[in-house]
């Protein structure tokens, strides 16, 4: 009884990082294309609903930035100021931590107007679930620990080696 309500308990835990994993999404910017120029991301991104706690993967081996910047700087293809965040390193994760409108694109020249933006519109991801409401175990009567459990396990080794044994002159035995 012990050992078994112990297995649930696993199991709970099992399932529950199961669906944390599976609340949180990491999503590769552009699929196999990547960060580069010449892509719709707008395309892209309407494919896709983003919360809060997953991640943006820009994949790009360098001569990029991944540099997230407000609206107004978006559509102009500029950075007026200083940018939010700035990534020069591909490639890059970027942990979207608050709900709302981002948007991203690449500084080098002429890489903004030739595809590099992407906004998006990130969610509230509560995506908290309601817990599971059983409780198991809490009707099972208490059990005291057997503490014969070596003795039990060898015990079953030697009927196990017995049982071969007789299993070895059967056969033996229908061979004959
Ligand atoms: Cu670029």
């Amino acid at each position: 009884m012990a050992a078994s309500s112990s297995v649930l308990i696993k199991l709970l835990v099992l399932v529950g990082c199961a669906l944390a994993a599976s609340a949180a999404t990491t999503h590769t910017v552009g699929g196999s294309a990547g960060w580069s120029t010449g892509q719709t991301y707008d395309t892209w991104a309407s494919g896709q609903t983003f919360a809060v706690g997953d991640k943006l993967v820009f994949n790009f081996a360098g001569g990029h930035t991944v540099t997230e910047v407000t609206k107004s700087d978006y559509e102009a293809c500029s950075v007026s100021g200083n940018p939010i965040s700035d990534t020069t390193t591909g490639p890059a994760t970027i942990d979207l931590t608050s709900a709302g409108a981002h948007y991203y694109i690449c500084t080098v020249a002429g890489h903004c107007t030739g595809g590099m933006k992407l906004a998006i519109t990130v969610g509230s991801g509560s995506v908290s679930g309601t817990p599971p409401s059983t409780t198991p175990g809490s009707g099972t009567p208490p059990t005291t620990p057997s503490s014969s459990k070596p003795n039990g396990a060898s015990a079953s080794l030697q009927a196990s080696a017995v049982a071969a044994a007789a299993a070895g002159v059967l056969v033996k035995l229908a061979l004959f």
